[in-house]
């Protein structure tokens, strides 16, 4: 999912080609602006760390993009492709460190594992959301 300060900066159509030139298919894709009950569904892992209020304000701020792709080992490649949580510490290339500004203000949400994948999707995309192509 784009954040806020990728759509708001123009990253869109950056970051998308990246996922589109590594091969993957998008399946499905959407501009929208999260609602606090669905950032704090999106967030719960985190909930009770001192970082979960200001998280969920920043994701709610406004317009993200939440896209859904399917490719060969994609929840790890999409990880890679977004680099580590702190910008700073990201690898170069990877899209945080390219466009991040700050730990919360990375640019990029992607699952960690396909459990949590599976959990995401449903938490953003409904199945008539999905195009099979
Ligand atoms: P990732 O997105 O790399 O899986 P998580 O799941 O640990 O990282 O954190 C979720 C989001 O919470 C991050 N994308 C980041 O925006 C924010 N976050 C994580 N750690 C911190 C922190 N120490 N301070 C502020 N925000 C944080």
């Amino acid at each position: 999912m784009i954040k806020p300060e990728g759509v708001e900066r123009g990253l869109v159509g950056e970051i998308i080609s990246r996922f589109e030139r590594r091969g993957f298919k998008i399946v499905a894709l959407k501009l929208t602006k999260l609602s606090k009950e669905l950032a704090e569904k999106h967030y719960a892992e985190h909930r009770g760390k001192d970082f979960f209020e200001p998280l969920v304000a920043h994701i709610t701020s406004g317009p993200v993009v939440p896209f859904v792709v399917e490719g060969e080992d994609a929840v790890r490649v999409a990880r890679e492709m977004a680099g580590t949580t702190d910008p700073k510490k990201a690898a170069p290339g990877t899209i945080r460190a390219d466009f991040g500004i700050d730990i919360q203000r990375n640019v990029i949400h992607a699952a960690d594992s396909p459990a949590t994948a599976k959990r995401e999707i449903a938490i953003h995309f409904s199945e008539d959301e999905f195009v099979e192509w």
